[in-house]
């Protein structure tokens, strides 16, 4: 028997990933640029045992155990990260040295989040990124990212951008069997340490629309998502060109016109995906407001939202004291909790 612990970061998209062109490879339409946040507040964290004497794989989720047997996604990572295990294990074999055959042996995966699940905070991402790293410790995988990001992108597309820190780029690739679909580090998480990042949980409540289908949705309705794949490629290369100049100019622009494209096809799906709420829209307002009043005009603090309400705003350091307290005094709320954070995120463990 052996067992293995493992975090894993969420990461928060600045270019966004909503489209696949294949969906059982899990390849996307477009590429994808990520900020991966630290592990401080928001990870995921997976136990995995593995042990002959176990009666198959099962799976625990936030203490409740669920049925594993339909979840093809899992079992896409365990299938892949098994095989190379297999590989290693027939040439040891072949050499003649002796090695367990992890591969053989049924597994237990524990996992939770320290955050709300599916609501919209990246909590799939950090979730498969976490099993698949922690399976790659188990079967003493080989560590290469890239090829650890390809096993992850099958579990959740997002998940293949939590395998590395700091500033992460999901290359969509062009080959049909997703060989060349993987995660990129553009810059690591020690380039811009005056870049932070705040998560304003606006609502805790699980999604109506998952992403997965409502980003196939809009693929099949919505003639705006055919616009928006022609904008990514320069604004990919826009956001590259920011980070690596620590340009948060360009890169706050950037990263509203990006969320708010994206929230803009959603409402132009048939029927339409709506995932911000008024607070959401008031943050935006903010935002801008506050950039409005900036006294030589530039740009002081972003916003970015995801498949849900939550708003999680970038700014250079020194601004954040200021938009913490504009958010807390413009919305105040019992049931809201404002994290502030810094944006250096690694996989941690084993
Ligand atoms: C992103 N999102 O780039 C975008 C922005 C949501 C909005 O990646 O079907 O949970 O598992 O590949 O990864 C959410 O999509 O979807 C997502 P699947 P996933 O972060």
């Amino acid at each position: 028997m052996k067992t293995v612990t493992c975090t894993a970061p969420v990461n928060i998209a600045v270019i966004k990933y909503w489209g696949k062109r294949d969906t059982q490879l899990i390849l996307p339409t477009n590429d994808s640029l990520s900020v991966t946040l630290s592990q401080d507040i928001l990870h995921s964290k997976t136990t995995i045992s593995a042990a002959k004497e176990y009666s198959g794989d099962r799976l625990w989720l936030n203490g409740k155990e669920e049925d594993i047997t339909k979840n093809k996604r899992m079992h896409n990572c365990f299938r892949e990260t098994r095989a190379i295990r297999k590989a290693v294990e027939d040439k040891a074999a072949a050499a003649g040295q002796p090695i367990e055959l992890l591969s053989t042996y049924p597994v237990h995966v524990c996992s939770e989040n320290n955050f709300p699940t599916a609501a919209g905070l990246a909590s799939s991402a950090s979730g498969l990124a976490a099993l698949v790293f922690t399976l790659a410790k188990l079967f003493d995988l080989p560590s290469d990212m890239s090829e650890l990001s390809r096993i992850a992108r099958q579990g959740s597309g997002s998940a293949c951008r939590s395998l590395f820190g700091g500033f992460v780029a999901w290359e969509m690739g062009k080959e049909a069997d997703g060989s060349d679909s993987k995660a990129v580090q553009v810059a690591p998480e020690t380039h811009w340490p005056e870049l932070e990042a705040l998560v304003c949980v606006v609502s805790d409540a699980k999604k109506g629309t998952s992403s997965t289908e409502g980003m196939q949705n809009t693929i099949q309705t919505s003639p705006l998502m055919a616009e928006r794949l022609k904008v990514v490629p320069g604004r990919m290369e826009a956001m590259k060109k920011a980070i690596l100049a620590k340009d948060f100019e360009s890169f706050g622009e950037l990263t509203m016109r990006d969320s708010n494209q994206f929230h803009a096809v959603c409402l132009d799906t048939f029927p339409p995906i709506f995932y911000l709420n008024d607070t959401s829209r008031g943050i935006m307002r903010l935002i801008h407001e506050y950039n409005r009043s900036s006294p030589d005009g530039k740009i002081k603090a972003a916003y970015t939202y995801d498949a849900g309400p939550n708003a999680v705003i970038y700014a250079p350091k020194q601004n954040m004291r200021e938009i913490i307290q504009l958010i807390a005094h413009y919305f105040p709320g019992t049931d809201s909790d404002y994290y502030f954070k810094d944006t250096y995120g690694v996989l941690g463990g084993a």
